[in-house]
C-alpha cells in the first residue's frame, strides 16, 4: 500500500478544484448530444474534472455490427475532456444489458470469442486516454444469494470475468481495469460476493485495480457505506463512486454529503462519478436525483458536497496498474469475423512497478517527479507523480528526455511541449498549485521505448 493521508490548507471553490486538491477526481455521467448545450457546458467545464459516457462506449454504441466498430461519441468525449482538463472513466466493455442484437443472439463460444474480441478492439482504440475501465459490469445478482447473475455472458463459462480482465490489460496497460456494480452500498450478500470474487483474482493474480460502486441511492444510507468500501481498500484494489445520483427531497443533501465523506476517508477511494450533470439530464426522471437544478443552479446537495470535499484529508493516489505479472489468457481464440483493425499482438507489459517508497517528508524547495512506466513492444505508458517540496507550487513543469526514435503521442492533465527528444510537462488549471509534499500525477503515452526516462521537476 503507497497511499498515505496528507493535509492540505485550501479550499476549492469548485468541485474538480477541491477533489484535486485532495488527490481525487470529481466527475460526470456526460450524453455527448448535450455538449452544445451551453448551460450544461459551462458548469460541466466548471465543475468537473473527469467525464464517462453515459452510454456512446457501450457495446451496442461501439460494435452495432459484429466486427464493424465506431468511435463517434466515445472520441467526442476523449477530445472534449482532453481539451479541458479531465480524465475519462470508460464505460463499461462487458455487460449483459445493451448489447447490440447480434451478440444477444449468440452463445457459447462464438460469444465468449466475439466479447473478448469486443475488449480488446475498445480498450486498444483507447489505449492511453482512459483512467480507468468498469471492464464488466452488473455481473451480479441480486437478492440473497451473493452469485453470479444469469446471462448469455455467464453461460459462457464462469470464467469470463477474468478472461475479459486479462484481455483489457493486454490491450491498455496503462489503465486502471474495475469490477463496477449497484446495490452494493453496504455490506450485503451481493457486496459480499463481488468481495470474494475480487479476493479470488487478488490471489491468483487476475490483473483487477478497482471496484466501482454505482452509488444509485434512494432515501437513506446504510449506516456501514464507508466500511464497506474500505473492507474492498483492504483487498488492494481502488475504490471509486460511479453512478452516484440520489432520491430528491428531505435527505438528499445529507446523503450526497455522507457519500462524499465515505469516500474522502477512504484513502484508497479516488474519486466520485454523479450519473449526469443536472436534475433533467438524469435517467431517473422526475426524481430530482442530481447536485444542479435544470437551469444549472447549485443545490443544497452541491454545498454538502462541496464542503466534505474541502474538509476531507487528501491522499497520495499510487502508481497507476500494474498488478502482479499474469498468466497468459486461457481463452480459445476468436472464431469472429477479422477485425476490421488487427489486434495487438503485443505481449503484457514486463517493466516491474517502482519499488521505490513514496517520500515520508516532502523534499525541500521546488518539486520533485518519478515516473512508473508500462511498456509493450514498440510503445509505452508513463504515469509521473509530482511531489511538491516543503515551499508548495502554484505551477510545475517536469522535463524528461525520450531515447532516441521514441516520441510523445497523447498526454493527459499537463500540457506537452514538443514531442520528442526533450520534452517539457506543464501543470495543467487545476493541478498546479500543490502544497508541501502534496502529490499529483500526469501521463503520456509514447511511441519507441520510455526505458530509462528520468524526470527533473521546476516549481513555480
Ligand atoms: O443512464 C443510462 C441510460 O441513458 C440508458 O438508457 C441506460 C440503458 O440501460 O443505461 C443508463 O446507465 C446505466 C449504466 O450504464 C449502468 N448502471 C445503471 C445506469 C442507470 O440505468
Amino acid at each position: 500500500m503507497t497511499m498515505t493521508l496528507t493535509s492540505t490548507a485550501s479550499a476549492g471553490t469548485t468541485l474538480r478544484a477541491s477533489a484535486a486538491e485532495k488527490g481525487r477526481y470529481f466527475g460526470a455521467a456526460v450524453a455527448t448530444n448535450k455538449l452544445s448545450d451551453n448551460t450544461y457546458v459551462t458548469v460541466l467545464n466548471r465543475e468537473f474534472n473527469s467525464v464517462v459516457a453515459e452510454n456512446e462506449m457501450k457495446w451496442d454504441a461501439t460494435e452495432s455490427q459484429q466486427g464493424r466498430f465506431s468511435y463517434t461519441g466515445g472520441d467526442r468525449l476523449v477530445s472534449h475532456a482532453q481539451a479541458n482538463g479531465m480524465s475519462v472513466r470508460g464505460h463499461a466493455l462487458l455487460w449483459h444489458q445493451q448489447q447490440p442484437g447480434w451478440a444477444q443472439n449468440m452463445s457459447g463460444s462464438a460469444l465468449r470469442s466475439a466479447a473478448i474480441n469486443h475488449v480488446t478492439q475498445v480498450a486498444t482504440h483507447f489505449r492511453g486516454k482512459i483512467y480507468a475501465w468498469d471492464v464488466v459490469n452488473e455481473a451480479f445478482a441480486d437478492g440473497g444469494g451473493g452469485g453470479r447473475r444469469d446471462s448469455n455472458l455467464q453461460r459462457t463459462g464462469n470464467d469470463w470475468i477474468e478472461a475479459a480482465f486479462r484481455a483489457a490489460r493486454a490491450a491498455d496497460p496503462g489503465a486502471k481495469l474495475c469490477y463496477n456494480d449497484y446495490n452494493t452500498d453496504g455490506v450485503n450478500a451481493k457486496s459480499t460476493g463481488i468481495y470474494n470474487m475480487v479476493r479470488d483474482f487478488k490471489s491468483r493474480g487476475v490483473p483487477i485495480d478497482c471496484v466501482g460502486f454505482q452509488s444509485h441511492l434512494g432515501t437513506s444510507l446504510a449506516s456501514d457505506y464507508q466500511a464497506n468500501l474500505q473492507r474492498f481498500a483492504d483487498l488492494g484494489v481502488d475504490v471509486q463512486i460511479t453512478e452516484l445520483d440520489v432520491m430528491g427531497g428531505g435527505n438528499q443533501a445529507s446523503i450526497f454529503g455522507s457519500v462524499t465523506r465515505a469516500c474522502m476517508n477512504v484513502s484508497r477511494c479516488t474519486g466520485i462519478t454523479v450519473w449526469g450533470v443536472r436534475d433533467c439530464d438524469s435517467w431517473r426522471g422526475s426524481d430530482n436525483a442530481l447536485l444542479f437544478d435544470c437551469s444549472g443552479n447549485k443545490k443544497a446537495a452541491y454545498t454538502n458536497v462541496l464542503n466534505a470535499l474541502n474538509a476531507g484529508p487528501g491522499i497520495t493516489p499510487s502508481p497507476t496498474t500494474p498488478g502482479p505479472t499474469t498468466p497468459a489468457p486461457t481463452t480459445p481464440p476468436p472464431t469472429t469475423p477479422p477485425p476490421t483493425t488487427p489486434p495487438p499482438t503485443t505481449p503484457p507489459p514486463t517493466t516491474p512497478p517502482p519499488t521505490t517508497p513514496p517520500p515520508t517528508t516532502p523534499p525541500p524547495g521546488g518539486c520533485s517527479a518519478s515516473v512508473s512506466l508500462n511498456s509493450w513492444t514498440g510503445g509505452f505508458v508513463a504515469t509521473v507523480k509530482v511531489t511538491a517540496g516543503s515551499g508548495g507550487t502554484s505551477g510545475w513543469n517536469v522535463s524528461v528526455t525520450l531515447p532516441s526514435g521514441a516520441s510523445v503521442t497523447n498526454t493527459w492533465s499537463a500540457t506537452a511541449s514538443g514531442a520528442t527528444g526533450t520534452v517539457r510537462f506543464t501543470n495543467v488549471e487545476y493541478n498546479g498549485r500543490l502544497g508541501a509534499g502534496q502529490v499529483t500525477e500526469f501521463g503520456f503515452q509514447g511511441t519507441g521505448s520510455g526505458a530509462g526516462l528520468t524526470p527533473t521537476c521546476a516549481a513555480s
